[in-house]
């Protein structure tokens, strides 16, 4: 009996599912479910039932010494996402007078991150369009620290002698009594928006001008309106330049 009791412990620390050897035989059994109704009938302890000793299934194997089995790595979604840009909507020449606003408006943007940003893809909208930005060569990059100027019309001799990187479709208009100016990257993020009213610092020739890019600008106490015109032209603003606010 002590033969036998011995065997099967040696069985259990060695995590054999079941093997042990009968002192009357002198052979060994095999027994896959943990079952030997001759072990019950010689009234040793049902070590062997399934009732007993359940199989591996929930056995802690880390109090054994031996390491869990870690469960295989979900799988997780692609991250689609990308960080939205620091662009800002720095200044708009909405109400012209040098030129008409069909030939003269534009929007300054400016980039406050550490790092180039590709304009390319990204779109500018009004209240009732939008354009995206299809430049003709690879990309329109800006540079951190930069400013950039979005036109209506990039023709210098026409537009009241603005440079203007890049001329955006005729049908975003800024409108002289309030509009929604709205730039998204081209993952179709919102990267800013400006909603101006009459209440916001908008007059006639004198561009609409950010106090600081950290501020606000979609407060109407963060603009004012430019007090100095740009080189060629009369109406009063700093495209592609830091802002003046008086
Ligand atoms: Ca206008
Ligand atoms: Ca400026």
């Amino acid at each position: 009996m002590e033969r036998f009791t011995a065997g099967c412990l040696l069985a259990q620390l060695a995590l054999v599912p079941a093997c042990f050897v009968s002192i009357d035989e002198g052979k060994i059994l095999q027994d896959s479910g943990w079952h030997d109704s001759r072990s019950r009938e010689l009234g040793s302890p049902d070590v062997h039932s399934t009732e007993a000793r359940p199989p591996d299934k929930g056995r802690d194997l880390a109090a054994e010494g031996a390491p869990p089995d870690l469960p295989p790595a979900p799988d997780l979604p692609p991250d689609t996402t990308a960080p939205v840009a620091s662009i800002v909507i720095n200044e708009m020449m909405v109400d012209c007078t040098f030129v008409s606003d069909d030939f003269g408006e534009w929007i300054e943007l400016y980039n406050s991150g550490s790092s180039t940003v590709d304009l390319k893809g990204w779109q500018i909208q009004d209240s009732n369009s939008f354009h995206v930005i299809q430049p003709a060569g690879a990309g329109l990059p800006l540079p951190p620290g930069g400013y950039l100027v979005l036109g209506i019309n990039g023709n210098k001799a026409t537009n009241g002698n603005v440079d203007v990187s890049y001329q955006y479709d005729s049908s975003i208009k800024l409108s002289n009594t309030g509009d929604v100016v709205t730039l998204l990257d081209d993952k179709s993020q919102l990267v800013d928006s400006v909603t101006y009213t009459t209440a916001w610092p908008l007059i006639k020739g004198q561009s609409m001008a950010l106090k600081s890019p950290a501020l606000d600008n979609s407060l109407p106490q963060s603009w004012c309106a430019s007090t100095q015109p740009w080189t060629g032209s009369t109406d009063k603003g700093s495209p592609g330049q830091p802002n003046g606010c008086p």
